[in-house]
């Protein structure tokens, strides 16, 4: 039996995943809201196809309960907030559990530890614990790191398909761990040690970063000299061996927006491009409201009251808030004691900031100037509702005559 424990955004959909594939799974989290809720039948976030996952799981026998297991692999997926001062990892949440996981585990258990971590938390922060309690490592508990890399959007298929990294400094306790996600995952799945499988991943979400600063510095650039950007990439991308990211109203989410901090955190004196890239994004809201400044006075529109921004989410077709780019502006915004903007996204039902609207219709009808924050199917489909607005496109989505860019 396999105890997973965390069921959030990654948590809850492996265990689904393992449990639809006949592998026993007890999902554990501490939080009995959302045990109760998902006993009652209901998952807690929406994603294409988790569902009908949830819906197999539940038949093969899946259970969800705020007790952690006596079992002899456990999986812990639970958050990995970052200090915005020093930079560097909170390893609480992954502590507090590993150590309840001590306090129930039988002698010999795996712990797999899926949360992200910076490199050298593991043998940090993990070990001491673990050994602190008289277990020893490598014999009492065997220890794993197996970050995810599915994709916020499109989990299930890439949960299914995307290649794999196990840490396991035990070469056959990393085999066996590899078996027991080889019961759903189609994809290549590598062995090495934990090291090496902290770093990766960080490295990886890192890559994204710097690729979208890159983008984004290329549209301050362009907008400075009135060129097009989009259509430069594009051009660029034609190249073999170029592969720009696009620009964006800037970078949200749990991952892109907080790892790579870590490598400038633990290593602020050689990780200068990483800096540079964090800041680059972290400033791209107050670029946007830069614009958004500047095309008002082209206009002669005075009241900032008659602005929208249309999404609140960290990206598209996502119910995630987690360090949106339009919460980030609205607070900058703030800052300089303007009034409020208007906002909508309809992924967001509850009524999260001042001003907020629960219906495109009234939304448009409130606003003279909508700024597209989020590229949500929904607008995508609704470009015609834009006609007469004044419109500054985000993402290069609407084809309106007039429309602004970044
Ligand atoms: N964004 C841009 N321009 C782009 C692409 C994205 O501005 O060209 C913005 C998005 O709008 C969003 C942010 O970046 O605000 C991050 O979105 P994302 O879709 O790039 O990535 P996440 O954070 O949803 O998921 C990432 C993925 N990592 C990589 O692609 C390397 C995912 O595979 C990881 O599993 C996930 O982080 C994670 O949990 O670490």
């Amino acid at each position: 039996m396999i105890n997973v424990i965390g069921l959030g955004y990654i948590g809850l959909p492996t265990a689904l995943m393992m449990a639809s594939h006949g592998v026993e799974v007890v999902g554990t989290d501490y939080n009995a809201e959302l045990v109760a809720t998902l006993n009652h039948g209901h998952t807690t976030f929406k994603e294409k196809g988790l569902d009908e996952l949830f819906r197999n799981a539940l038949q093969a026998g899946i259970r969800f309960t705020t007790e952690y297991q006596k079992t002899d692999t456990y999986i812990i997926s639970v958050p990995t907030p970052y200090d915005k001062f020093s930079k560097k990892v909170d390893a609480c949440y992954v502590v507090a559990a590993v150590k309840s996981v001590m306090e129930v585990c039988p002698k010999g258990a795996t712990v797999v530890i899926e949360s992200t971590v910076s490199p050298g938390t593991i043998d940090k922060f993990v070990r001491p614990v673990i050994e602190a309690d008289g277990f020893r490592i490598g014999q009492d508990i065997h220890l794993v790191h197996a970050p995810e890399r599915i994709i916020p959007g499109n989990m299930v298929y890439e949960l299914l398909h995307n290649n794999r990294t196990i840490g396991a400094d035990e070469r056959d306790i990393g085999e066996q761990v590899k078996k027991l996600y080889a019961s759903f995952c189609q994809g290549e799945i590598v062995v090495t040690d934990i090291r090496t499988a902290e770093m990766t991943k960080v490295v990886e979400n890192t890559f994204r970063a710097v690729n979208i600063a890159f983008a984004n510095e290329l549209a301050k650039i362009c907008r400075h000299d009135n060129m097009d950007v989009y259509e430069i990439i594009r051009i660029c991308n034609m190249h073999p061996r170029v592969n720009i990211l696009q620009p964006g109203p800037g970078v949200g989410g749990h991952c892109i927006s907080v790892d790579p901090w870590f490598l400038v955190g633990d290593y602020p004196s050689l990780a200068k491009v990483i800096d540079e890239s964090m800041k680059t994004n972290d400033g791209m809201p107050d670029f946007v409201l830069g614009r958004i400044h500047t095309i008002m006075k082209e206009k002669g529109m005075t009241d900032i009251g008659r602005v929208g921004l249309y999404g609140l989410t960290y990206k598209e077709n996502v119910d995630d808030m987690r360090e949106s780019p339009t919460l980030q502006l609205l607070e900058s915004q703030e800052r300089h004691l303007a009034p409020t903007l208007k906002v909508y996204d309809p992924f967001i039902r509850q009524d999260v900031v001042e001003h907020q609207y629960h219906d495109l219709d009234a939304f448009l009808a409130d606003v003279d100037f909508v700024v597209i924050m989020v590229k949500h199917d929904e607008i995508r489909d609704n470009m015609d509702k834009l006609a007469g607005k004044i419109v500054l496109d985000c993402h290069n989505i609407c084809h309106l005559p007039g429309v602004y860019h970044l």
